[in-house]
């Protein structure tokens, strides 16, 4: 039997030591490289966070599977067992530039589903936490299931890229919905962003590519307080794929994806 009380124990203790690794390497000099593209960063922080991590669950389950952003996990093809799937710093432009606004990610899945999501915003000391049945908590004051709200109401986070010439979506698709919402906002993290879903901070995010280390934690979370993830085609999400995102609250999810989205 897999004891998850404990394992939430272990996962929580080793999220904040890996965010006080963080926050002391703020005095220090990073090593900053590019990935896929000049604005695809990973510092010495991104991999030694994701090391630690590795370690600490290598050490206490290693019959559990790991798939982390930097790839010192395994190589993950199936959902079956129990997979750790780990972002050490969402938000790397953020932690390289300004130095707040990213986040440990840590969901916990077994067989698909989720167990234990851990959204950690190491700068801000809040941590967002969830256990599949238990509801979701910030800094352990529980959340409340989201409340329903129109459009016009609704805060939505979205980044200007994909209202600009994009590869991805049609710059006029999102125009109509920006118009009509109370306002947008970005904070360059999806794991933050999903958090702030969660806790009622934002309505709803829309975005066009996200892995699965980005948002395994904070579907999690939504999950506790009854919101609403699917593709931007509406499609379920498949946990070990990378796809475009619209997360909202109840009403507000079918209200963008009809009336603005697929129509
Ligand atoms: P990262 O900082 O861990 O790379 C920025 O808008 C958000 O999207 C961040 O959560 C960032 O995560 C993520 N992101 C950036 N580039 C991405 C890509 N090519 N694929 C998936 N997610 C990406
Ligand atoms: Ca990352």
């Amino acid at each position: 039997m897999t004891n998850w009380k404990e394992i939430d124990k272990k996962a929580k203790e080793w999220v904040n030591e890996g965010g006080q690794r963080i926050r002391e390497s703020f005095n220090t000099t990073l090593s900053i490289q590019t990935k896929s593209n000049p604005n695809d960063l990973v510092t010495n922080m991104d991999k030694e966070t994701e090391q630690f991590f590795i370690q600490k669950i290598k050490e206490h389950y290693p019959e559990h599977r790991i798939l982390g952003e930097e790839g010192y996990g395994h190589k993950i093809e199936s959902p079956e067992g129990v997979i750790w799937i780990i972002d050490p710093i969402d938000g790397t432009m953020n932690f390289v530039h300004q130095q707040r606004n990213f986040a440990i990610s840590i969901g916990i899945y077994e067989d698909g589903i989720g167990k234990i999501g851990l959204i950690y915003d190491v700068v801000h000391n809040e941590l967002y936490h969830a256990v599949k049945g238990e509801g979701a908590f910030m800094n352990e004051i529980p959340l409340p299931k989201l409340e329903k709200v129109s459009v016009k109401e609704a805060i939505i986070a979205l980044n200007a890229t994909w209202v600009a010439e994009n590869r991805a979506i049609d710059p006029k698709v999102l125009g109509p919905l920006v118009r009509d919402s109370r306002g947008t906002r970005s904070y360059g993290t999806a794991a933050i962003e999903l958090a702030y879903v969660a806790a009622g901070r934002l309505d709803a995010y829309i975005t066009m590519r996200l892995a699965p280390w980005d948002y395994a934690a904070g579907l999690i979370l939504l999950e506790e307080v009854g919101g609403v993830a699917t593709t931007l085609k509406g499609e379920p999400i498949n946990i070990i794929e990378k796809s475009s995102f619209l997360i909202a609250k109840e009403g507000l999810h079918e209200e963008i994806l009809n009336g603005y989205i697929l129509k």
